[in-house]
């Protein structure tokens, strides 16, 4: 445990930006969230009035916390604030809701610390698939049974669950891909294609995963328009005077992650897209990082395409969403053709379906759009401003704790950033790292993590990960650090053999 108190100002900046533009009304978690009341008896009573007691608040950074409101599902709601970041809700409450995590591997009680590469699911999720297969599974927009009714229901309901989540005006402008990556690849092989000529500039940056890259590479090959990077400082943050000077009338598109995987850093979106949009750019935005951590709205942004993986924020493997602007998806050619996107085919000429299903030939993956509408139900029902203020509370926990072992070297540090921690050991190659806290129970990325670019900035090939949710623990978080300390003695001793 920490004996000092955590700065929370990084917490308070997202903080500010959050009641400037809240996604979701707080206190009202439920009728936004129309199957509420689900978790209500894992927690306390639902009463409007959170009884603040301001004289027990230490710094004006908890006030800020104090005057924000909280889902019925806080854990704070009838309780007097002295916050610590621990008490934003029922972590346990929330943890009877993923099996997974409650199993031992290697004789230890399981860490996910994985959850940038994926989150585990909550059992809400995995009925909701369940459930599906059981009782509605059928092909969808085809057949005229009860069936195919029940099933183009729940699809089309998780489309129009996933235009409220990030707040797109209309559930047409929501294509069903695969996750991120094939969404990337969608934009980039019918905007790209219809739109960049040769000379044209496509503008990326050194933050970005390979999923953000490679397309754009390839197309601009392809295109023979040219690729530029933003450059990063030595935080790990975007420089946006850097940025300013790669835009130019010739910029066709800007496409950049939102939320860095490696170290966390939330770059300035709003201000980059309404950079972009004084030279007449388009602007793409990755979300895999984004959307399961901080309020995402798209209109709020006014970003031409957002793209996001279910599996990232608690909803099943292969699927995810490309959000597009109806006057763009209009005008794109389609991405792949068969059954399902068109409106009539003869053998001389095909009339294509209107968006989104113009984007989603053949029979769509129905099961996990289901399972992914009860994943945003489920993120809502907790209310994502209280996940961002807990999970900032972990990373910040944690990066402290891990920046006073010694030998740890903490790599970025974004003054902006969700819950993603990158840290490497001398003498130690972080795959080996990883392997060794495997051996705790600790699961974590210890790798490249596809951005090999990122960490070539900062002079590395690798480095180890460990990524929180809203369902890990400061307990947790010990751990890990316990056995990092350990693992460090050895490395700086150069032990030949390693054993925790
Ligand atoms: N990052 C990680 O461990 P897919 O694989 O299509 O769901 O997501 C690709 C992707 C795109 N952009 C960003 C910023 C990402 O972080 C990822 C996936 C995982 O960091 C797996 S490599």
């Amino acid at each position: 445990m920490l004996d000092e108190p955590i700065d929370l100002s990084g917490v308070c900046a997202s903080f500010r930006r959050l009641q400037e533009s809240p996604l979701l009304p707080a206190g009202d978690v439920g009728s936004a969230f129309p199957e509420a009341g689900e978790l209500a008896g894992l927690f306390f009573a639902d009463s409007d009035d959170v009884p603040v007691e301001s004289s027990t608040l230490r710094s004006a950074a908890e006030q800020e916390f104090a005057d924000t409101g909280y889902s019925r599902y806080s854990f704070l709601r009838d309780q007097p604030i002295t916050y610590d970041g621990r008490e934003t809700f029922d972590v346990q409450a929330i943890r009877k809701d993923f099996p997974i995590l409650h199993q031992k591997v290697n004789g230890k009680d399981l860490i996910w610390f994985d959850n940038a590469a994926t989150t585990q699911k909550p059992r809400q999720v995995i009925e909701a698939i369940a459930r599906y297969y059981e009782r509605d599974n059928s092909n969808i927009h085809r057949a005229s049974h009860a069936l195919a009714a029940r099933a183009t229901d729940g699809y089309e309901g998780a489309r129009e669950k996933v235009r409220r989540f990030i707040n797109a005006p209309s559930a047409e402008e929501i294509i069903f891909v695969r996750g991120t990556t094939e969404g990337i690849n969608l934009v980039a092989q019918t905007f790209g294609r219809k739109l960049i000529q040769p000379g044209d500039e496509i503008i990326i940056s050194t933050l970005d995963h390979h999923a953000n890259i490679v397309p754009w590479q390839q197309l601009a090959k392809e295109r023979s328009a040219k690729l530029l990077v933003i450059p990063v400082n030595d935080r790990g943050e975007v420089i946006p005077e850097a940025y300013e000077s790669l835009l130019s009338p010739r910029t066709r598109i800007v496409s950049f992650a939102q939320v860095n995987n490696t170290f966390g850093t939330i770059v300035p979106a709003k201000t980059m897209i309404d950079m972009a949009k004084r030279y007449g750019a388009r602007v793409l935005i990755d979300g895999a990082q984004s959307v399961a951590h901080t309020p995402v709205d798209v209109q709020d942004l006014d970003v031409d395409f957002f793209v996001f993986s279910g599996h990232k924020i608690y909803a099943p493997t292969g699927i995810g969403a490309v959000y597009g602007k109806k006057e763009l998806l209009a005008l794109l050619p389609p991405w792949q053709s068969g059954g399902n996107m068109i409106k009539d085919v003869t053998f001389e000429e095909t009339i294509f379906n209107d968006p989104p299903h113009k984007f989603e030939a053949g029979t769509p993956n129905v099961a996990d759009a289901v399972g992914l509408g009860a994943a945003l139900d489920y993120v809502g029902r907790v209310g994502i401003q209280n996940i961002e203020r807990y999970e900032h509370y972990l990373t910040e926990y944690a990066r402290r704790a891990l920046g006073q072992v010694d030998g740890v070297r903490l790599v970025g540090n974004p003054r902006e950033r969700v819950s993603v921690v990158s840290f490497v050991l001398p003498n130690l190659p972080a795959p080996e790292v990883g392997k060794l806290l495997d051996q705790e129970g600790i699961a974590l990325r210890a790798g490249h993590h596809c951005a090999q670019p990122a960490l070539r900035r900062f002079g590395l090939e690798a480095t180890v990960r460990p990524s929180f949710s809203f369902y890990n623990t400061t307990d947790e978080i010990d751990k890990m650090v316990e056995a990092v300390k350990k693992i460090a003695n050895v490395a700086f001793s150069s032990h030949p053999n390693i054993r925790i």
